[in-house]
C-alpha cells in the first residue's frame, strides 16, 4: 500500500514563546514507518511544523502519490489541526483512509472519532502492529486497539490490543524517511518504552508494562544515527526517563564510550534514579543537559500527585550533577491538585534555593490532559479543580488557560509563574547573562520564555 504519515500536525502556531516548542522527531512515528516499509509498503513521511501553508495546501502534497492510508500523529494540542489536514484529505481523496495516532486518540478514541468526521479510525497505544494489520488488508472490525467508523457511520470500539511487539522485532527508527536538516540533525532514542511511574498530571500512550531495549542495540542504533544519518546531537527523553534503571543506564553509557560514540545527549530523568557512578559514566559518554521533573518544593503536594519522589533526595541529586559538570533543568508543575499559596512559596524556595546548582528552570503551569487522574478531577470538580474549555489548542504545557482552581484563578497562576521566571534569571546576573550568549536549544528555548514574561510584566 501507499501510505503516508505525519510526524506531527502543528499546522497553527502558537505566537506565544511560552507554547512555543522547536521542530522535533517523533520517535513512534519513525519506527511505525519502518515497520512499514520492512513490510513492503511505499511510506512518506511529511510533517506540517517544518513547512509553511494552509490544511488544503498540505493536503495537497499529501495526496499527491494517491495514499491509500494517511496516519496522523497527535498530541491534545494538535488534535483540531490533524482534523483539519485530514478534512482538507478526504476533500480532494475521499477514499484514502484517515488514522488518527498517539496521545490525544490514546486518551479519547471514540470522542476523538464523534468530534472529528474526517477520522475514518483511531489507533489506541502502539501503532505498530494496528498500522501492519491495516496496511496488509485487515477488515478493521479484526484489528485489536482500532476503534473505527462504520460505512453507515457509527463508531465501533474493538477489543484492547494485549500484544506489543519486543524492541528485537522493531526495525529501527526510519530517520532516512525524514529531511532531517530541518531538525537540526538532533535525533531521539527509544532506551525504553513506558514509564513506569504514574504521575497524576502524566498519560502514557504505550503499554502498560516497562519495556528495555538492549543495551547493545541502543548503542547499535546511535551507531546508525551518526554514520549513516549525520546525527549531531541525541535526545534520550523519548520514553519519558532515561536512565530507569542503574544496570541499564550504565551499560548504555559504557557501550557507547567503548564504541567512542561520544556526541552530546540530553535526556530527562527523575532524581532518584541518579548516583555519582552513574553520572559520571554519563558524562562521559557525552551527556550535557539532564531535565529533571521536580514538580513541586512540597513534599505533601509530591506525595498527592503520585510523583513518589524525595525533596532531600532531589536536592541531592541536583547538587550532584553540578559537580560531576553536567548542566540541569528543574521543571516545577504550578497549580497541582491541592496547591495553596503556602505549597507555591515552598516551590518558589526550592528552586531558589537551587538556582547555584541548576542551569535552567520551567515553570509549567497545570494543564489537564485527557486520559490522565488529573483530567478526571477536573471532569467531576474533584479538589476545587475544573474544565474550563474543551478547545484543544489551548492544551499546551504552559498556557494555564483549561483548568480553573479552587484556591487561585489563573490570572493569579499567570503572575506567580511570571515572578518564579523573573526571580530565577534575573536574580543571577551570570545566568542572565549566559542565556543571551546561548546556542543550545534548551537555553535558547528558556531565553525565549523569559523574555515573553519580562514583556508580560513591562
Ligand atoms: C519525550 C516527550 C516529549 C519530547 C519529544 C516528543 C516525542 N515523542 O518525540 C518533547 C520534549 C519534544 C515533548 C514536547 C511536548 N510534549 Co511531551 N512527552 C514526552 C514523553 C515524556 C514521552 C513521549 C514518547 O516519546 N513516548 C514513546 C514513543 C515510542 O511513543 P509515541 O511517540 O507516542 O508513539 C507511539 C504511540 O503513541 C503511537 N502513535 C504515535 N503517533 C501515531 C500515529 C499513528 C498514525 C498511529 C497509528 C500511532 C501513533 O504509536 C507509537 C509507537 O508505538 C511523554 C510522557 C510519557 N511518559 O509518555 C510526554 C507527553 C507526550 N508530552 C506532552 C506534551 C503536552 C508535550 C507538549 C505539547 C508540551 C509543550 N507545549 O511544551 C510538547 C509538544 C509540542 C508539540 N505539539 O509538538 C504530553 C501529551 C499530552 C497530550 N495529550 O497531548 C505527555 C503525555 C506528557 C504529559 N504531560 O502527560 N515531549
Ligand atoms: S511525569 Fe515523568 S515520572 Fe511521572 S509518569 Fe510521566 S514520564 Fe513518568
Amino acid at each position: 500500500m501507499n501510505i503516508v504519515l505525519l510526524n506531527t500536525c502543528a499546522i497553527s502556531r502558537p505566537t506565544d514563546h511560552l507554547q512555543r516548542v522547536d521542530p522535533h522527531l517523533r520517535v513512534g512515528v519513525a519506527v511505525i514507518a519502518a515497520c512499514l516499509r520492512r513490510a513492503g509498503h511505499a511510506v512518506r513521511i511529511l510533517d506540517p511544523r517544518v513547512q509553511d501553508g494552509s490544511p488544503g495546501q498540505f493536503a495537497e502534497q499529501i495526496t499527491k502519490d494517491q495514499p491509500d492510508i494517511v496516519g496522523l500523529s497527535a498530541f491534545t494540542e494538535e488534535i483540531a489541526d490533524a482534523a483539519d489536514i485530514a478534512g482538507a484529505v478526504k476533500a480532494i481523496r475521499p477514499e484514502t483512509r484517515t488514522v488518527v495516532g498517539g496521545y490525544h486518540a490514546s486518551a479519547t478514541p471514540l470522542e476523538t472519532l464523534r468530534e472529528f468526521p474526517m477520522f475514518d479510525m483511531a489507533v489506541v497505544g502502539e501503532g505498530e502492529m494496528p498500522m501492519l494489520e491495516l496496511a496488509g488488508g485487515n477488515a478493521p472490525a479484526s484489528i485489536a486497539g482500532l476503534v473505527w467508523r462504520e460505512d453507515g457511520g457509527a463508531v465501533r470500539t474493538n477489543a484492547v490490543r494485549r500484544d506489543f511487539p519486543a524492541f528485537e522485532d522493531l526495525p529501527p527508527p526510519a530517520w532516512d524517511l525524514y529531511d532531517l536538516a530541518l531538525y537540526g540533525y538532533r535525533l531521539p532514542v527509544e532506551p525504553s518504552r513506558t514509564c513506569p511511574f504514574r504521575c497524576s498530571f502524566c498519560f502514557q500512550a504505550t503499554s502498560d508494562k516497562t519495556r528495555y531495549k538492549a543495551p547493545e542495540r541502543i548503542v547499535d542504533e546511535v551507531e546508525e544515527a551518526v554514520r549513516r544519518h549525520g546525527a549531531r546531537e541525541l535526545s534520550f527523553a523519548s520514553a519519558g526517563a532515561f536512565p530507569l534503571n542503574r544496570t541499564h543506564g550504565l551499560a548504555v553509557c559504557n557501550g557507547l564510550i567503548s564504541r567512542n560514540l561520544r556526541l552530546p545527549w540530553f535526556t530527562t530523568t527523575r532524581a532518584d534514579k541518579l548516583d555519582r557512578e552513574l553520572l559520571t559514566a554519563m558524562r562521559d559518554s557525552g551527556c550535557r543537559y539532564v531535565s529533571l521533573g521536580i514538580e513541586s518544593g512540597d513534599q505533601e503536594m509530591l506525595s498527592r500527585c503520585n510523583k513518589g519522589l524525595n525533596l532531600e533526595q532531589a536536592e541531592e541529586t541536583i547538587r550532584l550533577i553540578h559537580e560531576v559538570g553536567i548542566e540541569s533543568e528543574i521543571c516545577f508543575v504550578l497549580g497541582l491538585p491541592g496547591e495553596t499559596p503556602a505549597s507555591l512559596a515552598k516551590t518558589r524556595r526550592f528552586a531558589m534555593k537551587m538556582r547555584p546548582y541548576a542551569t535552567l528552570a520551567s515553570f509549567a503551569i497545570l494543564t489537564p490532559f485527557p486520559g490522565t487522574d488529573v483530567f478526571r478531577m477536573a471532569e467531576c470538580g474533584a479538589e476545587g479543580l475544573g474544565l474550563v474549555t474543551r478547545d484543544w489548542h489551548l492544551y499546551s504545557k504552559n498556557s494555564g488557560t483549561a483548568l480553573s482552581h479552587g484556591a487561585f484563578t489563573v490570572r493569579q497562576l499567570k503572575r506567580l509563574q511570571a515572578r518564579m521566571y523573573m526571580e530565577f534569571y534575573l536574580g543571577s546576573p551570570v545566568k542572565a547573562l549566559r542565556l543571551l550568549g546561548s546556542k543550545n536549544m534548551r537555553e535558547v528555548l528558556s531565553l525565549r520564555r523569559f523574555l515573553t514574561l519580562l514583556g508580560r510584566m513591562l
